[in-house]
Formats: C-alpha cells, sequence, structure tokens
C-alpha cells in the first residue's frame, strides 16, 4: 500500500474529525430551526476550538502509535493523560477520569452509558484496521467499553469504526460507495450488539434526496434523534456523509441538523474525511483549526506515522 495514499485518507479523517467538530462546537445543543434562524447556514468556523471528541480521538491515535497495535489500558491512560475538563466532556466521564486517576484498572472505570462518546472519538480505530474487518470490530467494541458499556454505546462505536473502515478500503482500491450497500453492511455488523441501532441505521435507506444543504440538513434532523445518544447521533453522521456530495456537505449538513452538533460534525468529518481524502478539506477550515500543542499539526503528524506503519506492512 502506498504511503502517501493511505496519508491522505488518515489525515483526511483524521483532521476531518477535528474541523467539523470544531465547526459544531460553536452551536452545539441548538435546534435545526435556532441554527437556521440565526445563521441561515452556519459555514465559517469561529474560533477554531475543538471538544473532547478531538481530544479522545488523540488519545486513541497515540495510543495506536506506541504499540502498533489497539491496548486498552494504554488508550485509557492517554485519555487520562490529555483530559482538559474543559473541553466539554460528557457529565459520566468526569467519574471515568477520576477513577483512572485513583488507579482503576480500564476495566473498572466506565459505565452502562448509552452516550455517543465511544463513537465520536473511534475513527483512527477504523481506518488503522480497515484492512481486517474482524480485527477493526474487536478494538472498536474493546475500545468503547473503556467508557460505554451500554450495547447501544457500543454499537454505536462499532458502526461509526466500520463506516470510517469500509470507505478507507473503498477509497485505496479507487471504487465508490454504493450508498445502500454501505448502510446494510454496516447495519448487518451491528445487528447483534444492538438490533436498535441497527434498525436506526437501516432508516438512512430510505431518506430521500437532498436538493441543498440545507434540505439535507433538515432530513436528518426530522429523521434522527441528533442527541447525545450513540443510536440518535451515528445514524444522523453516516446519513450525512450518505446524502452530501462531498466532504463540505456532508459535514455542513451533519452540524446543521442541530442537536449534539459537535459531535455530528466530528462523525461525519471523519468519514467524508476519509473516503474524499485531506485535500476536500475546505482550505478556510484547516486555516481555522487550533494548532498549538495537540493541534491541527500535531494530529497530521500521528496521522502520517500511522499511515507509515500501514505502508511497512
Ligand atoms: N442512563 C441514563 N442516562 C444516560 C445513560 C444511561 N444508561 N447513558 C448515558 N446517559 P456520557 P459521552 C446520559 O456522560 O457519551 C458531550 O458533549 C447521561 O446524561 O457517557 O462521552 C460529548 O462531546 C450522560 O451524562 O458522555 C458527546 O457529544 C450523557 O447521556 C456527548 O456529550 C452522555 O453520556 C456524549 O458524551
Ligand atoms: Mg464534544
Amino acid at each position: 500500500m502506498r504511503f502517501e495514499d493511505l496519508q491522505e485518507a488518515f489525515s483526511g479523517s483524521a483532521l476531518g474529525c477535528a474541523a467539523g467538530d470544531a465547526l459544531g462546537r460553536e452551536v452545539e445543543g441548538w435546534s435545526h430551526e435556532a441554527i437556521r434562524r440565526h445563521f441561515g447556514l452556519l459555514t465559517e468556523m469561529q474560533d477554531g476550538r475543538y471538544t473532547d471528541d478531538t481530544e479522545m480521538m488523540i488519545g486513541l491515535m497515540e495510543a495506536l502509535l506506541e504499540d502498533r497495535e489497539f491496548d486498552p489500558a494504554r488508550a485509557a491512560r492517554r485519555f487520562l493523560e490529555n483530559f482538559h475538563p474543559w473541553r466539554g466532556y460528557g457529565a459520566r466521564i468526569y467519574g471515568v477520569m477520576a477513577r483512572l486517576k485513583q488507579g482503576l484498572p480500564w476495566q473498572e472505570v466506565g459505565t452502562d452509558s448509552w452516550g455517543n462518546g465511544a463513537a465520536m472519538r473511534v475513527a483512527p480505530i477504523g481506518f488503522f484496521f480497515f484492512d481486517d474487518r474482524g480485527r477493526l470490530k474487536e478494538k472498536a467494541i474493546l475500545s468503547a467499553t473503556i467508557t460505554h458499556k451500554h450495547p447501544e454505546g457500543v454499537a454505536g462505536a462499532v458502526a461509526q469504526a466500520l463506516a470510517v473502515g469500509m470507505v478507507t478500503e473503498r477509497r485505496l482500491q479507487g471504487q465508490e460507495i454504493d450508498p445502500v450497500g454501505f448502510v446494510r453492511e454496516v447495519s448487518k455488523e451491528v445487528e447483534g450488539i444492538s438490533p436498535e441501532v441497527a434498525e436506526e441505521l437501516r432508516k438512512i435507506e430510505e431518506l430521500p434526496h437532498a436538493e441543498d444543504v440545507l434540505e439535507g440538513a433538515r432530513l436528518l434532523s426530522s429523521s434522527f434523534g441528533c442527541d447525545i445518544s450513540a443510536k440518535g447521533a451515528v445514524p444522523a453522521a453516516i446519513g450525512a456523509f450518505v446524502l452530501g456530495r462531498g466532504f463540505r456537505e456532508a459535514v455542513l449538513m451533519a452540524v446543521n441538523a442541530g442537536g449534539d452538533t459537535d459531535t455530528l460534525g466530528a462523525m461525519a468529518g471523519a468519514i467524508a474525511g476519509a473516503y474524499y481524502g485531506l485535500r476536500a478539506i475546505p482550505e478556510g477550515w484547516l486555516l481555522g483549526l487550533e494548532d498549538e500543542g495537540k493541534g491541527k499539526s500535531y494530529i497530521l503528524h500521528l496521522a502520517e506515522e500511522l499511515a507509515r506503519i500501514k505502508a511497512e506492512g
């Protein structure tokens, strides 16, 4: 596998996640109608700060890079080291971090959360294991259970990781995505973990064609929960990828749908970034992204190093 091709997909996914997260952060918790009234269509990034979604994704990338493998104990340590409470974590995550800090093993710190937090960060597992479906699923489940033990929280992470992995594979093979087949495959893979999440995912197949971004955002908002639950957010993000023509449209549909907008943007951005590549991310969004410390350049470096490992085989 050529390094350049892997790098374009991996960095597209990682920075696509960060860009969608930062774009959506500004309107987190707003309804679709409120965003439409205020902005018409939200298209510009404000201060470029990312949230807990990207902070935890960085932890997963660091863990993968250190071990050339996925070790949940390592990932849990990275989550704790990177933890900035002001990034906007879900309420249960503060307790998870406190237990990690006390020295409890990773198996004992999580809760029965059905939140979308395991899915929002999982993209690196998806693109790193894109060539091995069995391992991808196994590692996605492990990575989720550190914090989220509810079947819906786990299924959301598996669906998001699979979506990223499948589009990475298609891109590298130079194949186009057949949206209906793609959604069916993702849904089938999570049926055994959570039939409820699988059923929500199948709704994507029934979405009509969207004339423009606003129409797509409205469709997502009326069809899915778009909220902090895995069941409400993951199908909406995958739906945004399916409806959008290109990276920018997919992320804008996700963010303008309203609800948990940073996470919808992060997940749609991670899938679309893997498929359309780094070069498809609007320059203005990349320019706007925070860069100091573990920011844009650091994320790019991690993605490149992961691509190098895969290229070496
Ligand atoms: N029973 C009742 N409420 C629950 C349950 C449950 N089993 N599971 C989750 N909740 P959390 P996350 C509610 O804290 O998934 C941030 O904005 C409960 O109110 O595990 O990592 C992130 O950026 C809980 O606090 O966090 C994400 O977008 C909440 O769901 C989003 O929040 C979130 O679950 C979710 O983050
Ligand atoms: Mg967030």
